[in-house]
């Protein structure tokens, strides 16, 4: 995949995009990264890329003519994505970023100031993305966020470890406890079940802890995810039990 963002601080991507799992994605050849600088595209003599808003009122917004120009000149195809990460998009979500992960190339429009002009939407935007409900100074780590969340779903990036980690979140459920040594740690044990060596005990006990756990912290989740007969019998016990 390649990956292009189109940013006013290229700067800010250079720790995230060089750490374990991008490195690997990038080593292996799945990743082609790269943060341009929007102030690279201004042609006036201060290199201005922001405004103020026609109508009046404060703050300063991203010039049109800059941006269009960034966009088009990283963009070549056509039917290339162009996503801008604005608190207006739609919701990143698991879904969303498996969708993106099946996609060759991706552009990524970071905003910062109040907003961008908004015939930059009309021309040049193909999609508006949130990373959730609230306003950043920035579209930077929104940016770096869903890259995160798209690039380590794209085959080949995460070990074996990692496909069977992808399977259980793509059941929409969250994860149950997990433990590691030492088996005593400030007076609590270990659950016996994960030292037993029953695998179908140790996987039940597991898929039980998650289901327990969404339902009582991400009861909506429960409407989506996959469940089984045996899946649906614990949670009407939970249910059951709900009173003391
Ligand atoms: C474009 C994304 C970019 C428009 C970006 C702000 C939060 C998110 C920005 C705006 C961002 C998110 C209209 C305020 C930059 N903040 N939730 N800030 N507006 O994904």
């Amino acid at each position: 995949m390649k990956v292009d963002v189109l940013t006013l601080f290229p700067d800010m991507f250079s720790a995230v995009m060089s750490e374990s799992m991008m490195w690997k994605a990038r080593d292996r050849g799945l990743l082609d990264f790269r943060a341009r600088d929007i102030r690279d595209f201004a042609q006036d003599k201060h290199r201005q890329v922001d405004d103020s808003p026609y109508g009046g009122g404060g703050g300063m917004i991203l010039k049109p003519d800059v941006l269009v120009r960034a966009i088009e000149s990283v963009k070549g195809d056509a039917d290339t994505p162009v996503i801008l990460l604005s608190p207006q998009g739609r919701k990143l979500t698991h879904a969303v970023a498996a969708e993106l992960s099946r996609l060759p190339r991706l552009i990524l429009v970071c905003g910062r100031y109040e907003g961008v002009d908004e015939r930059v939407r009309d021309l040049a935007i193909s999609d508006e993305i949130s990373i959730g409900d609230y306003v950043l100074t920035g579209g930077e780590l929104a940016a770096m966020v869903l890259i995160d969340a798209v690039v380590r779903l794209i085959p080949g990036v995460l070990g074996a470890e990692g496909a069977q980690h992808r399977d259980s979140h793509a059941d929409g459920l969250l994860e149950g406890p997990h433990y590691t040594r030492p088996p005593e740690f400030r007076g609590m044990g270990v659950p016996d079940v994960l030292t037993s060596g029953h695998h179908a005990d140790v996987e039940r006990w597991r898929r039980q802890g998650a289901l327990k756990r969404t339902w009582q912290r991400r009861p909506d989740l429960l409407a989506s995810a996959e469940l089984s007969d045996e899946d649906r019998a614990y949670l009407a016990g939970l249910e059951a039990g709900k009173a003391d």
